[in-house]
């Protein structure tokens, strides 16, 4: 929002929508250009903290590799056309190829910016009921699916995940997550690093469970490895303790609670002496850490995206909601809470249901309407009745993002028609038939769907472009509204009358719970345009006693198929099949952002990151010194890159970052190119998910490790 002007320099307050922190800055334009980017100060939720890759939305936004004119493919070339043009001959292929091969052999991928960027998620379900099929992918299903599944198995509803309540709590235990590089995830708190420091200030404790001893191990009173894969075994094993030690405590949660009478013995089989191997943590340790965390005054027990992407996933993320309960802090001030989001959660997942479809080939379960993208490539690239042949990527980079990325290039290079909408040739979108530019970063409204509803306060904000939208641009809902009128015509259906992201916004934010529909002077659109740093609704909020969304009204302790899940846990412990070979994980870096930033010059300088971390002695046994390239196989295939002795690696386990591997074909990103590192998802399997909810195992693959020959050199 335009806050200010002096001697013809504007000064916005904007909310940067990277990633899920929401920081306020203060942008000052000048002649319609970005001048500078810094950090609101007086934001309320951020209170001046902002990182590095703030300032590089200049650098996207101003970038002379972004695409500003829609483009379709001409041989190996592409060439601009206009919109009009665009949308007609998208919506005459797409009839040609329905009346063909039937609506499934349509399919959408959407990906991690959907859910910062508001315009791309408003109008997708008009795109969809004109042009329906299963085959709808996302990044959901490389990220946050167990935890959604979870929320909706126990808690009734997918977005009803419980929040740490971060600034209240005594004693927050983290697994899997790395909020010094990732600035925390399924808890939109700005400025993490003081929250996470004022619970030590005010006498807590913050424990760090992870393979590698990361960045955010600094802050921790005790870090602890852990081998990849076996939370949920650690997990059994404090739940085993607390009963065994008589160490619960519900704090009236009890009236509440479905199936907790039948907890304990769920657990039996799972004592921390039976799981310290596995683990790699002592059963002392695991003893000791179960007594620290029940007898806490709050705790919050909290998993991210470490176990989110491994076979056990939604397992080990149910057994944190029941550390969570059986110690009482569920609901609780200091424990984890319920947001009351000002939008109702169905705005954003109105179909709720698991299992309801399938993958044609490999029967991967659909939920909220989707399918495991792990399936992706197999279902273009096999031949038959029901194969994909028409793709929409939306705001999406599968090839680098999701498993198997080579098969992924194999199979967009088959497909009879590719449309992206994104903002670079990328290594996926190099592959369209047809490019349609989403608006620069700045030059779009926005109002941040997801977050607000994941966040650790309660909290509300729109905000209005920053920069005036240039002729020929897009807003992301009218690419949404000139695609699905063109399918209308192509089929002889009158135009829609559609209207604006913003407009759908007003009408919901009156109807929400803080809504001038419910409450005199509530919510609406005009309340937030003249709140240029948004609207603080205060602390979560205890909130059980309203009900839940369940069929109980109450929590579901012990959803059937994970209680089901305990016994190929059991399995996987007794046949110790862990205990072979090294294991690759990945790593986020505060630098970069997915896959996508890496054009940007300012957050690329310095020397390569894309190294692969390996403990000295994994490296001695394999002959290989600090520094030099080696060649890391998996099933699926080989890339080379540099290793690095680190002692902060669990041995065993080496460590790369994924979203690299820019050095293929036709990509236009020169910046990017100029360090182009390897992708990890060349490594990842596309046959290993969690079987529970199809989510891609990402982390923990088998790999070997070896110098790479003389002048070799990677497939293209
Ligand atoms: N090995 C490994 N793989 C992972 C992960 C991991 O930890 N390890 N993490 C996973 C996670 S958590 C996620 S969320 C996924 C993300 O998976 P994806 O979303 O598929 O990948 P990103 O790299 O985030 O790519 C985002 C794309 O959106 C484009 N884009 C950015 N802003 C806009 C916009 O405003 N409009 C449009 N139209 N396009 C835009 C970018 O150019 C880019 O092409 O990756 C997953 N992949
Ligand atoms: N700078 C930056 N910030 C980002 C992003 C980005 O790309 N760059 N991406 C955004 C997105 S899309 C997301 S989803 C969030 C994710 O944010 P986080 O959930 O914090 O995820 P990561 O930073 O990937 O941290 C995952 C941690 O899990 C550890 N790990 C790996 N395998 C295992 C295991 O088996 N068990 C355990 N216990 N730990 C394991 C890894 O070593 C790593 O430290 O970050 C967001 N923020
Ligand atoms: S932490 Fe960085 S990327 Fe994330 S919202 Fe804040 S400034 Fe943007
Ligand atoms: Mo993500």
């Amino acid at each position: 929002m335009k806050i200010g002007q002096r001697d013809g320099v504007e000064v916005h307050t904007r909310a940067c929508n990277l990633c899920e922190s929401i920081c306020g800055l203060l942008i000052e334009v000048e002649n319609e250009r970005v001048r500078s980017i810094r950090p609101d100060p007086d934001d309320f939720f951020s209170r001046g903290h902002i990182c590095p890759k703030a300032t590089a939305l200049k650098d996207v936004q101003e970038d002379p590799d972004r695409i500003r004119t829609p483009l379709r493919r001409v041989g190996d070339r592409f060439e601009a056309i206009s919109w009009d043009r665009a949308f007609r001959e998208i919506a005459e292929r797409c009839a040609e190829i329905v009346d063909a091969h039937g609506e499934n052999a349509v399919a959408y991928y959407r990906g991690n910016p959907i859910g910062h960027n508001y315009g791309l998620m408003t109008h997708f379900d008009l795109l969809r009921a004109e042009l329906p099929t299963v085959n709808n992918f996302s990044a959901n299903s490389v990220d946050g699916l167990p935890t959604f599944l979870t929320a909706y198995w126990m808690y009734g509803h997918a977005m009803m995940w419980p929040i740490p309540d971060i600034d209240r709590t005594d004693h927050f235990v983290m697994l899997g997550g790395n909020p010094m590089a990732s600035n925390g995830s399924a808890m939109t708190a700005p400025g993490i690093r003081k929250r996470i420091e004022a619970i030590r200030a005010r006498g807590g404790r913050f424990v760090l469970i992870d393979p590698r001893r990361t960045e955010s191990a600094r802050l921790a009173d005790e870090h602890h490895f852990i081998r990849p894969h076996s939370d949920a075994a650690l997990m059994a094993a404090m739940l085993h303790t607390i009963f065994e030690e008589d160490l619960g405590r519900t704090r009236g949660l009890e009236a509440s609670l479905v199936g907790f009478e039948d907890l304990e013995t769920s657990f039996r089989p799972f004592s921390p002496e039976r799981v310290a191997r596995w683990t790699g943590i002592e059963a002392g340790t695991i003893r000791r850490l179960t007594r620290e965390f029940a007898a806490a005054d709050s705790a919050v027990f909290y998993a991210r995206m470490g176990v989110a992407v491994q076979p056990f996933a939604t397992t080990a993320l149910w057994l944190t909601q029941l550390l969570n309960i059986v110690t009482g802090n569920l609901d609780r001030p200091g424990g984890v809470l319920w947001p009351t989001p000002a939008l109702p959660r169905e705005t954003l997942l109105p179909r709720c249901e698991f299992g309801d479809d399938q993958t044609r080939l490999r029967k991967l379960p659909s939920f909220t309407g989707e399918l495991p993208v792990a399936a992706l490539g197999e279902e273009i690239l096999s031949e038959g009745e029901g194969a994909i042949r028409a793709l929409f990527c939306i705001a999406g980079n599968p090839v680098l993002s999701t498993p198997n990325g080579r098969q992924l290039d194999a199979a967009f290079a088959k497909l009879d028609l590719m449309v992206s909408v994104d903002l670079y040739l990328n290594e996926t979108s190099r592959h369209a038939d047809y490019f349609l530019p989403s608006p620069g970063p700045l030059e779009h409204d926005n109002y941040n769907l997801f977050f607000h509803m994941l966040s650790v306060r309660d909290t509300v904000r729109y905000d209005e472009p920053v920069l005036p939208r240039k002729t020929g641009v897009l807003d992301d809902w009218e690419i949404y509204a000139g695609l699905v009128n063109a399918l209308r015509e192509v089929r002889g259906r009158d135009a829609l009358e559609i209207p604006s992201s913003s407009e759908l916004l007003d009408g919901l934010l009156q109807a929400g719970p803080y809504g001038s529909d419910n409450v005199d002077g509530g919510l609406d659109l005009d309340r937030l345009r003249n709140a240029p740093r948004g609207i603080d609704l205060g602390p979560l909020k205890p909130r059980l006693s309203e009900g839940l969304p369940t069929i109980s009204g109450k929590v579901e302790c012990l959803p059937a198929p994970l209680v089901a899940d305990l016994e190929r846990l059991k399995q996987q412990l007794a046949s110790e099949s862990w205990d072979e070979g090294l294991v690759l994980i990945g790593r986020r870096e505060l630098r970069g952002n997915g896959s996508w930033m890496h054009n940007a010059p300012r957050l690329n300088r310095g020397s390569d990151r894309c190294v692969l971390l390996v403990h000295p002695r994994d490296l001695a046994a394999r002959g290989l010194r600090d520094g030099q390239r080696a060649r890391v196989s998996s099933r699926v295939g080989a890339i080379e890159v540099p290793v690095q002795a680190s002692e902060t690696m669990m041995p065993g386990v080496v460590c790369l970052p994924h979203g690299y591997g820019h050095d293929r074909p036709g990509v236009r990103l020169r910046v990017a190119r100029a360090k182009p590192g390897a992708s990890y998802n060349d490594l990842a399997d596309d046959t290993q998910v969690d079987p529970i909810s199809g989510t891609a195992v990402l982390n923990g693959i088998p790999v070997a490790l070896e110098g790479a020959p003389e002048h070799a050199t990677e497939g293209a």
